[in-house]
């Protein structure tokens, strides 16, 4: 477990300092998220996020907030292949719009952030 999150930011690291000049072919994109931008859901339970490559979990995080600026509490892991962060919220969410604010870093790493807003009705 502690070799999991220590060796791909150890490398990271290694490959920001060493490769800086040669290391910019395979950025992370997002290819998947639900509940998708723009989407209208139900009371969902978890928000996730799918990228293109693995991520470092210690340095990749979402929060949920509402047209308000309330956060929920969200829980953030990543999944066994590395490349989904999934948010698990400790309540349904009620109706509203709501925005993911995401920040990642990717075994390259670089980091990325970005935004999304999808409806509960
Ligand atoms: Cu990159």
């Amino acid at each position: 477990m502690y070799f999991d999150r220590v060796l791909p930011a150890a490398l990271a690291m290694v490959v920001s300092l060493t490769a800086t000049a040669t290391a910019a072919s395979a950025h992370a994109h997002m290819t998947a998220a639900t509940p998708a931008a723009g989407s209208t859901v139900t009371a969902p339970r978890s928000v996730t996020l799918t990228f293109s490559e693995r991520l470092v979990p210690a340095f990749s995080s979402l929060e949920l907030s509402n047209a308000a600026g309330t956060r929920s509490t969200v829980t953030t892991t990543v999944s066994e292949d590395g490349r989904t962060l999934i948010g698990t919220l400790s309540a349904p969410l009620t109706t509203g719009r709501y925005t993911v604010h995401w920040a990642i870093a990717s075994g390259d790493g670089h980091r990325m952030t970005g935004n999304h807003v999808f409806t509960v009705r």
